[in-house]
């Protein structure tokens, strides 16, 4: 049977991101996703303007409903929250709704390239820090690991720099770091820390940044990694299919990654 897991992030409805990014991932890669929308936007924020549509009451009503029914899940992915209110939310939501041994993964998505996302401030960055101390993996970006830590951000850096990183984030996290996008030595890969060690794991580096790439890896990371592969792995398979992803694009940045092409091959190939 699929592991069912329950994501909590944003219905964005243009331009790939969060769960039109996230349910055909985890679905493709074997997980049964239940899902929480934490909002309704027109479009996701990077284009020039948006609506947003705060879900929160209809959440809160949604808790109740799904309390009566005692439903259980396997594994919890939060992407996109929105806002602060929601983190409150999704603590409960790891409180009541866990079954045995689930796992909890964070990705912080509230910034990249050195800024917040639209409509984020210091208070989201300091409440999705005290989030993801019930994390059992976070995976923040070198954006959200400086806001989160208050280290400086850096377009370049090395080794050092990301160790630094790796300790500045354990203060708050107490489950596996894995830093995602780290940029070394002309590859692109993620730093895994886990239990006093650091493990690289390094792709090609290709000359194109998309938007929705994050949301990418972290469905396909998380659908490994319940799967019952280990975190190298789960790492190793989710920067493989995001650069995938980037070669099949052509256009269209704001709109994020063609994964769709990507998924079709690998079912075509399936079929032969
Ligand atoms: O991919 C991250 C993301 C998710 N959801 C919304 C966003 C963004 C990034 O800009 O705006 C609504």
């Amino acid at each position: 049977m699929a592991k069912r897991i329950l994501t909590m992030q944003d219905l964005s409805c243009v331009g790939q991101c969060s769960l039109t990014v996230a349910l055909p991932l985890l679905s493709a890669y074997g997980v049964e996703a239940a899902v929480l929308p934490t909002a309704v936007l027109s479009n996701h924020t990077m284009f020039k303007s948006w609506s947003y549509l705060d879900l929160t009451p209809e959440i809160k009503h949604i808790y109740q409903f799904w309390q009566e029914n005692g439903f259980k899940f396997e594994g919890f992915l939060l992407g996109y929250l929105g806002k602060k209110e929601l983190m409150d939310l999704a603590e409960s939501c790891f409180d009541e709704f866990s079954a045995e041994g689930a796992k909890i993964i964070i990705d912080p998505a509230f910034g990249d390239n050195g800024k917040l996302y639209g409509g984020f401030d210091g208070e989201y960055v300091a409440a999705m820090r005290n989030l993801i101390r019930r994390a059992d993996v976070i995976l923040p970006n070198m954006t959200e690991v400086c806001f989160m830590t208050g280290l400086e951000y850096r377009e370049k850096y090395d080794r050092a720099y990301v160790e630094r990183a790796i300790s500045e984030m354990k203060k708050y996290a107490h489950g596996t770091i894995i830093i995602t996008g780290v940029e070394l030595e002309g590859k692109i890969g993620e730093a895994i820390y886990k239990d006093g060690k650091t493990e690289y794991v390094f792709g090609e580096l290709l000359p194109k940044r998309l938007h929705g790439t994050g949301d990418i890896f972290a469905a396909v990371f998380t659908a490994e990694y319940l799967n019952g592969a280990s975190l190298a792995e789960s790492c190793a398979e989710a920067g493989r299919f995001v650069a995938e992803c980037i070669r099949h694009t052509s256009d269209g940045h704001f709109y994020g990654a063609n994964f769709e092409d990507v998924l079709n091959k690998a079912q075509g190939s399936r079929k032969n």
